[in-house]
């Protein structure tokens, strides 16, 4: 696990907490464990692997933090434990809660309308009505665990009423809100029937951050037009108070991912997948939640036009990793169906036995057996069409430690602002193009391939999610107060520590 240098907050004799309350409070809607029953019925938790997890991990533990989520299951609520050190505070949600909240207005509402309404959003006032108590929930717990002067970082867009209700009870915390999604413009924001509700509970917090500038712009156009507030700059005036919207690029941990990517054991492990697959001249590969945003249809007519026009020869073959996701949501449901039925018409067309050009596997991988695949892959096809950040295409290049293989991305993306030069850009909705990018990665030389790889591999490694998270709870730390014209946020660059320890009060 690495130190998130910059933003230690550890102090002589103390372990951040303050009569049994924190210091640096982490709101997200999942916590960072799974819960697994052993074979007497007992239950344990596991920590659950992920970017968030080991960019706060370091942070939580010197400041003895605590993580507020839910834990995954429906019925009574876990309460405060510890796992391996961790403080968590497990929320329970009802199964009508599940129903409504998640399953409604969290992926049948917010997902589709953030994502450019690719699906159409369903708008329920039942819906909204268990969106705000659970938010309610969250927050309340946050009030509770939160010590005077605490730093609270609120997560996502399950979450957006959060910053305000925890505002409302303690003007003596920090919040910061980070949305791990698109923000999207006012035209399409202004459909949910509580705009204004949203806008008021995210402006609860001092610093709200976003994947891309472009997020940030569409959030503070929302602010004027939703809410009727005055914006300066990135800056909006909420009464007496200044709420600061900045962009915040999310990573990944590059550096342990490399690490992995070059065991023995999972290059052997890599080496055995393209046997498997009848050692094919290139590997195409695409890795995703199975969820709509990802356009796995467009690469597979992609792939299959390709094929048709013979401007791929058979040696070329596609595998599609879809982790299942949200199988109870009609739309997710329907997407399933469209690309089974599409992997199926392509291999019925061009499959000789025992030799299909498309491999697909619904199926969740442990995070070796994943890097093995990214070794494997000799192009990566990211074709979202819409995606907050995409880590995905950061995790292939993190991987791609020996400066080969070639990333397909589309611009819909916020990877995209930042793998510029090294990937090919394409508009997922211009199958033409995409086509044309897909065979420009298969035919490109390797010195091209290396100087493209090689530039998004410095990104990656420079801006790592430790970076991410420096620089989002430095610059929370530096508020309230005046800001400078182009504040560090804006500018991309790390926030030194030391503000964040004065502002824990060590
Ligand atoms: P996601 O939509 O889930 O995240 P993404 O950023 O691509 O999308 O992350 C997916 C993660 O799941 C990756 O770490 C990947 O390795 C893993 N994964 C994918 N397929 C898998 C499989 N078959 N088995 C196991 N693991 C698999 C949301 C936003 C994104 C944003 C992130 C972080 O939608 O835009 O980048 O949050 O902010």
């Amino acid at each position: 696990m690495r130190k998130t240098a910059d933003v230690a907050v550890t102090g002589p004799g103390t372990n951040g907490e303050v009569a049994g309350r924190h210091r640096f409070v982490v709101v997200a809607s999942r916590l960072p464990v799974d819960r697994t029953e052993g074979p007497d019925g007992e239950i344990e938790w596991r920590p659950s692997p992920g970017g968030l997890v080991s960019a706060l991990e370091p942070v939580m533990r010197e400041a003895g933090g605590v993580w507020i989520g839910w834990s995954g299951d429906t019925g009574p609520a876990p309460g405060a434990f510890e796992v391996d050190g961790l403080h968590l505070v497990g929320i329970g949600l009802s199964a009508e809660q599940f129903r409504d909240y998640y399953e409604g207005f969290c992926n049948a509402t917010l997902w589709p309308l953030y994502h450019d309404v690719i699906a159409p959003p369903e708008f329920h006032r039942r819906w909204w009505d268990a969106y705000v108590t659970v938010n309610r929930s969250f927050a309340e717990a946050a009030v509770e665990q939160a010590a005077p002067g605490a730093m609270i970082w609120v997560h996502d867009y399950q979450l957006q009423l959060v910053p305000q209700m925890v505002r409302e009870q303690r003007d003596d915390v920090r919040i910061g809100f980070f949305n791990h999604i698109p923000f999207p413009g006012y035209e399409i924001f202004a459909q949910l029937p509580w705009r204004r509700q949203v806008i008021t509970g995210l402006l609860g917090a001092d610093l709200v951050g976003f994947q891309r500038r472009a997020d940030t712009t569409n959030f503070l156009r929302a602010c004027r037009r939703a809410a009727g507030l005055a914006t300066r700059g990135s800056a909006v005036r909420v009464g007496d108070r200044e709420v600061r919207a900045a962009a915040f690029p999310i990573s990944i941990d590059a550096e342990a991912l490399e690490q992995i990517a070059r065991r023995e054991s999972v290059r052997k492990r890599a080496a055995e997948i393209r046997l498997a697959l009848g050692e094919p001249d290139t590997v195409l590969l695409g890795i995703d939640r199975l969820d709509y945003i990802k356009g796995i249809p467009v690469r597979l007519r992609a792939y299959g036009e390709l094929l048709r026009e013979g401007r791929l020869d058979p040696g070329v073959v596609l595998v599609q990793l879809a982790s299942p996701s949200r199988e109870r949501v009609e739309a997710y449901r329907a997407l399933r169906d469209e690309v089974e039925l599409t992997v199926s018409r392509i291999n019925g067309e061009y499959a000789e036995v025992g030799s299909p050009p498309v491999h697909y596997l619904h199926q969740s991988f442990p995070r070796d057996e994943l890097v093995a695949y990214y070794l494997a892959g000799d192009v990566m096809l990211v074709t979202s069409l819409r995606d907050g950040m995409n880590l995905v295409a950061k995790e292939y290049v993190a991987c791609r430690y020996d400066e080969t293989g070639a990333l397909v991305l589309s611009e819909f993306t916020g990877a995209a602002d930042e793998l510029t030069g090294g990937a090919f850009l394409v508009n997922p909705h211009d199958i033409d193009g995409v086509k044309d990018a897909i065979v420009r990665a298969v035919t490109i030389s390797p010195a091209e391939a290396r100087r493209r790889m090689r530039l998004m591999r410095r990104r990656v490694r420079e801006h790592d999610v430790a970076y991410w998270a420096e620089s989002f709870l430095g610059t929370l730390a530096q508020t309230p107060g005046t800001w400078p014209a182009a504040d560090v946020a804006a500018r991309g660059r790390p926030v030194p520590g030391t503000s964040l320890q004065r502002s824990l009060g060590r």
